[in-house]
């Protein structure tokens, strides 16, 4: 690992002394590492270097996360609301020795949390039950932060999360980018073209009243969610730079995508590529376990178009920045951008297969 690393981390209040640093996850947008304590009772940090192209103000990326976790303890202080009381937990801040809550170096920002120890996250789910804790984490979180006043949060990304308006973009990019177009980028835009006129489904149902904003979590895939080694259970919900008022619905389908897909969004498999119904019964059904209470038949009402809808999202997200020369998400490989997009394309594709089933599921769940 690089001296300047080494520096960054030595600048944060570090409870003992610092043994190693190493990549942690899979991020597509910060980087992230943890640093290992030479004192094991001390704990862990995650040390992440925000991408400042993304997050323009990321001064306000921290006043969010504080706004939460100050809310959230609160809210556990009077109760948690999960009947099956799942012990909540959430990464503290580690200042610089300086005293500040991060760190502008070189032009970078960086930032320091406490590693939860004791969990683990994976990237693809491996059984039935824990794509109920997944839900049901999902659930617990949504319950605690719907009722955090939405001007105690910045808006840190705008645009996030509004198909319409990832639409919009994609189609600027489509008429301006110069990028050779090979026989499946020609396959993917045709499935967009195919498609674009459901993107605005959850919006309108929200011009139209149906719907309403409440503070989400913007980012709840499934390694986002941390299970506790010993028991299984879901017992947090990091990486809180998207937490902004939106509709709960693209926090669910994000989850729902990123979890009822066994072969996860970094696949080759195209063809096997498959949204899962048993995962999805499981999921949905940990998350009404805790976040039914709050939710309304409408909101319910909306939840299939919110499966079809996230992985047609993310699949144009993909796109867009593989044709705008891969400026947004971190790639490994030319071409990565664009075999991301496909993938997600193809789980819309088996969501839509299986419609009429993920209806009948949600009215089954109500
Ligand atoms: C990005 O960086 P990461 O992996 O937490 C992206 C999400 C996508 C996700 C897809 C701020 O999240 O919206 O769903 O990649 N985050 C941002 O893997 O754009
Ligand atoms: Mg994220």
């Amino acid at each position: 690992m690089n001296s300047e690393l080494w520096a960054v981390v030595e600048a944060f209040a570090l409870p003992a002394p610092v043994v190693a640093i190493e990549p942690l996850g899979h991020g597509n947008v910060n980087a992230t590492y943890r640093v290992r304590l030479a004192d094991g009772a001390a704990g862990d940090g995650v040390l992440q270097r925000l991408n400042t192209t993304v997050f323009r103000q990321p001064q306000l990326v921290m006043a969010n996360i504080a706004a939460v976790a100050e809310h959230v303890e609160r809210r556990l202080a009077q109760g948690n609301p999960d009947p099956e009381a799942r012990p909540w937990r959430m990464p503290a801040l580690v200042p610089s020795r300086s005293g500040e809550p991060w760190l502008e170096r070189g032009g970078s920002f960086w930032r320091m949390l406490t590693f939860l120890e004791g969990t683990r996250s994976v990237d693809t789910i491996e059984s039935p039950d824990q794509a109920r804790e997944i839900g049901a984490g999902l659930g617990l979180f949504h319950a605690l932060i719907h009722d955090l006043p939405a001007e105690q949060l910045a808006d840190t990304l705008e645009g996030f999360h509004v198909t319409p308006l990832y639409l919009e973009r994609y189609k600027a990019v489509l008429a301006s980018s110069e990028r050779p177009r090979c026989e499946r980028c020609r396959e993917a835009i045709a499935f967009v073209a195919a498609r674009e006129a459901g993107a605005g489904v959850l919006e309108e149902a929200l011009a139209a009243g149906r719907l309403r904003l409440r503070p989400i979590h913007g980012d709840p895939k499934i390694n986002n969610l941390l299970l506790c080694n010993d028991s299984g259970r879901a017992v947090a919900l990091i990486d809180l730079d998207t937490v902004k008022p939106g509709l709960v619905h693209y926090d669910i389908g994000d989850c729902l995508r990123s979890a009822c897909n066994p072969l996860g969004e970094e696949t080759d498999a195209l063809d096997a590529v498959q949204f899962d119904l048993n995962l999805a019964e499981r999921l949905l059904h940990g998350y009404l376990s805790v976040a039914r209470g709050f939710l309304s038949d409408a909101d319910l009402d909306a939840i299939p178009d919110a499966i079809a809808l996230l992985p047609f999202e993310l699949g144009l997200r993909f796109l867009t920045d593989h044709l705008a020369g891969d400026t947004y998400f971190t790639i490994a490989r030319p071409g990565h951008n664009l075999d991301r997009a496909l993938v997600q394309f193809r789980l819309a594709e088996s969501v839509e297969r299986q419609r009429a089933q993920i209806q009948a599921l949600v009215e089954g769940l109500r």
